[in-house]
């Protein structure tokens, strides 16, 4: 099998060279006592809840290994670069990257919240599937930063600091999938959504954009957020009491697409007039900010639940490049196809109406749509049939 990336520092990792934790004791029996791991707790730059059994390089068998010192079999792997725990599901099936990019405010941190909350719900059973954070430090975060203060406290979430300022480490979960396979009757299939929660110009500074380089590059699908807000010829169509903003260059949806296709490009090796293949979903968030008039499909809800709707998909698409060029948007929709042979416009809301003082609406979250974009590629991915009519 391929070497697989360290979905917390993005390191290739061949298989041969994934390390193991032993165990530790239980009761009577052998084990070794906790260690301070100095490359976790470099990592994760702090030594809290960086004491733990000792990880250890051996050639292993079938994702066991007896440890070295005190003899205990274990299965716990490990990133032999950063000593984070490597999920034996995302070990056992070659998962996928999914990458989150958008500028500050395009609503980053509200879909995250929106989205996990989503999947860990109402679109988890629709789809049959589960959502598992891979680490204790991602459960927690997002208990703490997304869905405490948004769905508990009906609080706006605090902009996100920038990387240079709070170390910010990705937080992964584990989406597994069971799907019907034309040779065998039922497999599972993993999806890793490694989610950044970025500060818009750490997109700029050279000093962050390390890691959220490794990060982009190690992806193998982008979902690009958009905030229509910063389209200058959306103005005439926001909803009364939406305030208008100040364009601000660096928050430009184009200048942040551009920023991140470029390091792209170069990674994969594109050649001077072609494509990326890795496939992108650009999606326009806070929709219910706008009155998109006439139209239609962006405000239907999608139809047969459990797969992708492939004319909606289509409608949906074309409504929203509809819309760019109306809003004298087409650039983007040019350089989109221009840059990628694979990508998806959407439309959705996080919150589904508009937040007042900092607080969200007295309706409460009503998602619209924000599971699209990880519906189509799903589909993509071949875990998610497609159906029409
Ligand atoms: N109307 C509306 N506003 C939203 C929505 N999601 C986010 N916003 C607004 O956009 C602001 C920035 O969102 P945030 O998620 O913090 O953006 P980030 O900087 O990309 O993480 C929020 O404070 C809200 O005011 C949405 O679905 N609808
Ligand atoms: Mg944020
Ligand atoms: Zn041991
Ligand atoms: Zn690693």
């Amino acid at each position: 099998m391929r070497a697989l990336t360290c979905p917390y520092c993005f390191a290739r990792v061949p298989r041969g060279e994934i390390e193991y934790r032993c165990l530790g004791r239980s009761g009577r029996g052998p084990g070794c006592e906790p260690v301070l791991d100095e490359r976790l707790a470099q990592y994760t730059g702090s030594t809290a809840n960086a004491s733990l059994p000792p990880a250890f390089a051996a050639a292993g068998a079938k994702g066991r290994a007896d440890c070295p010192a005190c003899g205990r079999p274990t299965g716990r792997r490990v990133c032999p670069a950063c000593h984070n725990a490597l999920p034996s599901a995302y070990c056992d099936t070659p998962g996928r990257i999914v990458a989150l990019v958008g500028a500050k405010n395009a609503g980053k941190s509200t879909y995250i919240a929106v989205l996990l909350h989503e999947l860990m719900n109402r679109v988890g059973i629709e789809l049959d599937s589960s959502l598992v954070a891979c680490d204790d430090r991602t459960i927690d975060r997002y208990r703490r930063d997304f869905a405490r203060p948004l769905y508990d406290l009906k609080r706006l979430l605090p902009t996100t600091p920038t990387a240079a300022t709070t170390p910010n480490e990705p937080m992964v979960f584990l989406l597994t999938r069971t799907v019907r396979s034309r040779w065998r009757s039922r497999v599972s299939e993993a999806l890793t959504l490694v989610l950044f929660d970025t500060a818009g110009e750490d997109l700029r500074s050279r000093d962050v954009r390390d890691l959220h380089l490794r990060y982009l590059e190690a992806a193998d699908a982008v979902i690009f957020l958009v905030d229509p807000l910063e389209l200058a010829g959306a103005k005439s169509a926001l909803i009364t009491g939406v305030p208008v903003q100040t364009a601000d260059p660096d928050s430009d949806p184009l200048n942040v697409i551009a920023r991140v296709t470029e390091p792209l490009r170069q990674r994969h090796g594109v050649k001077p007039g072609d494509r990326l293949k890795v496939p992108v979903a650009v999606a326009l968030t806070k929709v219910d900010a706008l009155d998109t008039g006439r139209r239609s499909a962006l405000q239907a809800s999608r139809g047969h639940p459990g797969s992708l709707d492939l004319d909606d998909r289509e409608a949906v698409h074309e409504e929203v490049r509809a819309l760019l060029h109306e809003w004298q948007a087409g650039q983007l929709d040019l350089y989109l196809s221009q840059q990628y042979a694979d990508y998806g416009l959407f439309g959705l809301s996080a919150l589904g109406g508009l937040p007042h003082d900092g607080q969200v609406g007295t309706a409460g979250v009503r998602p619209h749509r924000v599971e699209d974009p990880l519906l189509w590629l799903l589909h993509r991915f071949g875990m998610l049939d497609g159906a029409r009519g």
